[in-house]
């Protein structure tokens, strides 16, 4: 697993904690859509980055479809497959390649955002449109803007968590995020016997508490779904395919809790959740991604083979993507070839850097290089071979990178001249 220092991806090993416990990072893009700006609500600027097989992002994929926002935010579904590379865009199937940025791999987005970035590069992302900035990649908060500023304004209706529920729900979801949300993760990537014995009790103690506390009742707090059913829903999903096994979170199975398992299924049977659920993705992001666990990426088969869930079959799972995309804010009529052609040649050489072919450029503003983005995509999409392309407010770095251990090769040069012709 890799993350940007100082805007470069890099890969080294990260030093384990004293203890052995793992220590999520804090997300760093914590502002939010509200009514008086400078994230205003409105229909189309907002894209969510997500992956089907990630918890958190399926936070914000459930709410958006709860809230009826699929019009009004567009999703980009990332490859399940998380390399050395961090997250990648494909065209496999529920995947979708990036339609705003060109961009090859998550991090990418996350360079435009911040060209000197130092984060981790995760799902979900909120991206706005119209300033070319990250609003936030913390699913809560993502989830608590869509539910407050966004469906309030673009659909009214529904809410998930009514104001006067609010602070049970945020009381029991701190409760319980660091036991069971976190706690498979502390569970599967503790590196000491004591942390992982402590994240082990710690989560089934929890489990059997709300499995009592739901007992006789429909849903977490009050009687209607809130933030707390969906926040603790995307763990159960995975907990009996993946982190029983994959994390050693192998105490009991979800369907051994009566309540628990009821809380699984009433939101299974509702269309706007299952139709979110792509269990081929879970499956296969956890049990090939992390190489440190399953270092031969071998599927497990079962007994429990939840690729043909009853519950999942009876709701065959569509792309929430499927929404018409929103415009980007930049139109690429805003360059049209002579002004591409004119900065082309402003700077009229690919320069080398060891396996890449390097072109930097400069923008009054970010429309006009994502305007210039967009079109060398295209060119690319010809030749079905892409160049790294880092966007930044006003400027683009392209570079041409041999994916050939025998260095450059032809087709990286005639990347290089396609673009120079373009
Ligand atoms: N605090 C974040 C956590 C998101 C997160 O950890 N996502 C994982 C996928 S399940 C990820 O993208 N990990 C990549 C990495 O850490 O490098 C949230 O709740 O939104």
């Amino acid at each position: 697993m890799g993350k940007l220092v100082d805007g470069r991806w890099t890969t080294r090993l990260w030093s384990r904690s004293a203890s052995g416990a793992f220590e999520r990072s804090a997300s760093v893009f914590r502002e939010a859509i509200t009514a008086d700006g400078p994230f205003r609500p409105e229909s189309g600027r907002y894209h969510l980055y997500v992956s089907y097989a990630c918890p958190w992002a399926h936070r914000t994929l459930i709410a958006r479809s709860l809230l009826g926002l699929e019009p009004h935010v567009g999703v980009t579904v990332v490859d399940p497959f998380m390399t050395d590379e961090g997250w990648h865009f494909s065209t496999r199937d529920g995947c979708d390649l990036d339609p705003h940025l060109g961009a090859r791999f998550l991090r990418d987005v996350y360079l435009a955002a911040d060209p000197r970035l130092t984060s981790r590069v995760t799902v979900p992302v909120l991206w706005d449109l119209k300033t070319g900035r990250i609003v936030s990649n913390e699913s809560a908060e993502i989830v608590r803007m869509f539910d407050r500023a966004l469906a309030p304004a673009l659909v009214g209706g529904t809410t998930l968590t009514p104001l006067a529920l609010q602070e049970e729900v945020d009381a029991l979801t701190r409760r319980f995020y660091n036991r069971v949300n976190n706690g498979v993760y502390r569970c599967g990537f503790a590196t000491s016997q004591g942390a992982y014995e402590r994240a082990f009790a710690e989560l089934f103690d929890e489990l059997d508490r709300l499995d009592r506390e739901l007992e006789g009742k429909h849903w977490l707090v009050g009687d209607q779904l809130t933030d707390a059913d969906i926040f603790l829903f995307t763990t159960l999903l995975r907990f009996d395919p993946v982190y029983y096994l994959h994390f050693k979170c192998n105490g009991r199975h979800i369907t051994e809790y009566a309540n628990l398992q009821g809380l699984l299924e009433r939101m299974l049977a509702m269309p706007e959740v299952a139709s979110t659920v792509r269990m081929d993705h879970i499956h296969e992001h956890y049990h090939r991604s992390h190489e440190s666990l399953n270092p031969h990426r071998i599927l497990p088969r079962g007994p429990l083979d939840h690729l043909s869930h009853p519950m999942l079959t009876a709701h065959p799972t569509p792309v929430p993507g499927d929404a018409e995309p929103p415009r980007a804010v930049a139109d690429t009529t805003l360059l049209d070839d002579d002004a591409i052609r004119a900065k082309l040649a402003e700077v009229p050489e690919w320069s080398r850097d060891g396996d890449h072919l390097v072109r930097e450029l400069s923008f009054p503003d970010f429309a006009q290089a994502y305007a210039f983005v967009q079109h060398v995509a295209a060119r690319a999409e010809v030749l079905n071979h892409h160049p790294d392309i880092e966007l930044g407010w006003g400027r683009v770095k392209l570079a041409v990178t041999t994916h050939d251990s025998g260095g450059l090769t032809d087709l990286d040069f005639a990347l290089a001249r396609a673009i120079d012709a373009a």
